[in-house]
């Protein structure tokens, strides 16, 4: 359904975060989140793009941050539009999502306080619940570029 523009639209602005597909083997690489919105979905590395940095330079950044792993291969997947509730109120995300592989090593739980723990899942096999930026990577082509939600804004 199409979305009508009121003027509190522009008291709140959104922000931009980035999702990052780690695969390795065909299986994809999945914590459960804690400690902020999200809590209890399984999701893919990811965060907020810091000022002035590249798309590559932020996943590089957060993949590493999140779970120690080095990537390669990086590819843009998906662009999506979500609201996520809060106890504290709504956050607003543009998030741009990424696709890319982790040749070497063992995932580390760099962030204990942001996630339980890093696990390879199958692609057939998926933990539940998946967080809702996860779930529309997950389903969208791995070449390509998908735009989720086009006409309205995701909500979990
Ligand atoms: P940090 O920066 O804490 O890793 O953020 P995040 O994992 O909550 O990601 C923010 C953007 C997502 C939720 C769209
Ligand atoms: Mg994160």
């Amino acid at each position: 359904m199409e979305q009508k523009f009121d003027r509190g639209m522009i008291e709140r602005r959104p922000q931009v975060g980035m999702g990052v597909l780690v695969m390795r083997r065909g299986r994809v690489l999945l914590g459960r989140r804690r400690g902020s919105h999200g809590a209890g979905y399984y999701a893919a590395p990811g965060g907020h793009i810091e000022f002035g940095e590249s798309f590559e330079l932020a996943a590089r950044r957060e993949v590493q941050e999140e779970t120690g792993l080095e990537i390669a291969d990086l590819r843009l997947l998906s662009i999506g539009n979500y609201i996520f509730n809060r106890e504290d109120g709504e956050r607003h995300y543009i998030d741009v999502d990424f696709v890319c592989e982790a040749p070497s090593g063992e995932p580390r739980l760099m962030e204990p306080e942001k996630c339980q723990g890093w696990d390879w899942y199958e692609l057939d096999d998926l933990p539940q619940p998946l967080f809702i930026v996860t779930r529309r990577m997950i389903e969208s082509p791995r070449s390509g570029i998908t735009l989720n939600n086009l006409s309205e804004v995701e909500r979990q």
